[in-house]
C-alpha cells in the first residue's frame, strides 16, 4: 500500500493499491476502500514538474472552472483534499501525491471505431470552449516553453552537442531529416509572437488516453491529465490529438511501414473538435494540417533529445526506446508530407 493514500479524506480503508494507466510521465495506482470506493492516487513528476504546488493552483482553478459550465460535476476531475485540506500531500522524502475520485470507465490506446476518435474530439474541443474565458493570466506556466517548438530545436543542439552518451553517431539520418524542416517548424511559434494567431488556454497534450470514454455508451466522460493546461495554441491541442490518434500505428511502432495517417479519422476528428469549439478563427482552421505536422516533429525532437540525454524525461521500456519514438514520429511526417494535399483539402471544408 502507498502510504500516501493515508493522509486524504478518502471513504472507508484503502483494500488495494495497484499501478494504473499507461502515462509516461506520473506515477499513477488505483485505489478501492473497504467502502466499496475507487480512487487515483498520482505521484507527481518532480523532475517533469519543478513546481508542483503551483501546478495544482492551476489544476483546482481550471477544474472549478469547467465545474461551474457542466450539468454533471463527473464531466470534470474531482479531487480529494489531503488531512490538512490542501489538495496535495508531500511525504517525508519531499515527494508529492494527489488524489481524485475514479471516473469509471476507459481509456484507449488506438480508436477502436470512428466513434470514439470523434467521441474524444468533441471532448476536447468542449474543453478548450469551456476555457475560452478562462483567466489566462492566472495560470502558471508549469513547463516554460512547453511547445515552443524553435526552443525545442535549441535543446535537441545543446543536447548534440554534448552528447553525452555518444548517441550522436547513431542518429545522423534522423537529425539531418528534423533540421531540414527547422524553418517550417518554428511557423506557428512565430505567428504566435506576431499574434496572426491568438495564444489561447489550452489542454497541450491531447492524446486519446487522456480522455475517459463511458464502458456502456462510449461517449466521453471526462478530460484527464490537465497538468499542462496552459496558454497556448489550439492547432497543437488539434494536432497531438491526430498525432497519437490517427496514425496507424502506435507511438513507438518499430515496423516503420504500419505508419501512415488516416485521413478518414483526420477529418472524422476535425469534424468532432470544431463540433465541440466554436470560437477558431478561419486562419487556424486552414492551418490545423501544419498544427498536425508541427506537434508530429516537435514529439520526434523531444524524444531524439531524451535519447541523447539518457532519457531521463520519457518512461521508457527498453534502452531504444526514446529512438524507436522518434523513427515512429518522423515516419509519421513524412506520411503527412505525402498526403499533404488532401490534409489541407479535408480542413478547407470546415472553413466557414
Ligand atoms: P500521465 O501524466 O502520467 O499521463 P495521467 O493523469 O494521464 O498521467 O494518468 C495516467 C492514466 O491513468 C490515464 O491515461 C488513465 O488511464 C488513468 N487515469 C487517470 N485519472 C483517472 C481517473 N480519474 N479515472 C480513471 N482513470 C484515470
Ligand atoms: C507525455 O503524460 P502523458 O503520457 O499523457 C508528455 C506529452 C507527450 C506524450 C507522448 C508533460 O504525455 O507531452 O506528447 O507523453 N507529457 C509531458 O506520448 O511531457
Ligand atoms: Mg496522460
Amino acid at each position: 500500500m502507498e502510504q500516501a493514500i493515508y493522509h486524504f479524506q478518502i471513504q472507508g480503508s484503502p483494500l488495494r493499491c495497484k499501478n494504473f494507466g499507461h502515462g509516461h510521465i506520473n506515477y499513477t495506482f488505483h485505489v478501492i476502500t473497504d467502502q466499496n470506493k475507487q480512487y487515483i492516487l498520482q505521484r507527481i513528476n518532480t523532475h517533469v514538474f519543478k513546481k508542483p504546488v503551483e501546478l495544482m493552483e492551476n489544476v483546482i482553478a481550471v477544474t472549478q472552472h469547467i465545474r461551474t459550465k457542466v450539468d454533471d460535476p463527473a464531466k470534470v476531475l474531482q479531487f480529494i483534499p489531503a488531512t490538512d485540506g490542501k489538495y496535495y500531500y508531500k511525504d517525508e522524502r519531499r515527494r508529492y501525491w494527489r488524489c481524485y475520485e475514479f471516473v469509471g470507465g476507459f481509456c484507449l490506446e488506438a480508436p477502436e471505431s470512428d466513434d470514439d476518435f470523434y467521441e474524444s474530439a468533441v471532448a476536447f474541443g468542449t474543453f478548450q470552449q469551456q476555457l475560452a474565458d478562462f483567466p489566462a493570466g492566472t495560470l502558471h506556466e508549469t513547463i516554460p516553453n512547453f511547445h515552443n517548438t524553435p526552443d525545442r530545436y535549441r535543446l535537441l543542439k545543446i543536447a548534440m552537442d554534448e552528447d553525452a552518451c555518444d548517441r550522436v553517431q547513431y542518429v545522423q539520418k534522423e537529425l539531418e531529416f528534423i533540421m531540414e524542416r527547422e524553418e517550417e517548424a518554428s511557423t506557428i511559434q512565430r505567428m504566435l509572437e506576431s499574434g496572426e494567431l491568438p495564444l489561447r488556454v489550452t489542454h497541450n497534450d491531447t492524446k486519446l488516453n487522456n480522455v475517459l470514454l463511458d464502458l456502456k455508451s462510449r461517449k466521453a466522460l471526462c478530460v484527464l491529465d490537465l497538468d499542462t493546461v496552459m496558454p497556448g495554441s489550439s492547432l497543437f491541442d488539434f494536432g497531438d490529438s491526430i498525432r497519437f490518434g490517427a496514425a496507424t500505428a502506435p507511438e513507438d511502432c518499430q515496423e516503420l511501414s504500419r505508419m501512415t495517417i488516416d485521413l478518414h479519422l483526420f477529418e472524422v476528428y476535425t469534424k468532432g473538435y470544431l463540433e465541440g469549439c466554436h470560437t477558431l478563427t478561419k486562419k487556424e482552421i486552414e492551418l490545423l494540417p501544419l498544427g498536425a505536422k508541427t506537434i508530429t516533429l516537435e514529439l520526434a525532437v523531444r524524444f531524439l533529445t531524451d535519447y541523447l540525454e539518457s532519457d531521463h524525461y520519457f518512461k521508457t521500456l527498453y534502452p531504444d526506446h526514446n529512438l524507436v519514438r522518434t523513427r515512429a514520429q518522423l515516419r509519421l511526417v513524412e506520411e503527412m508530407e505525402a498526403k499533404w494535399y488532401r490534409m489541407q483539402r479535408i480542413v478547407k471544408n470546415f472553413v466557414r
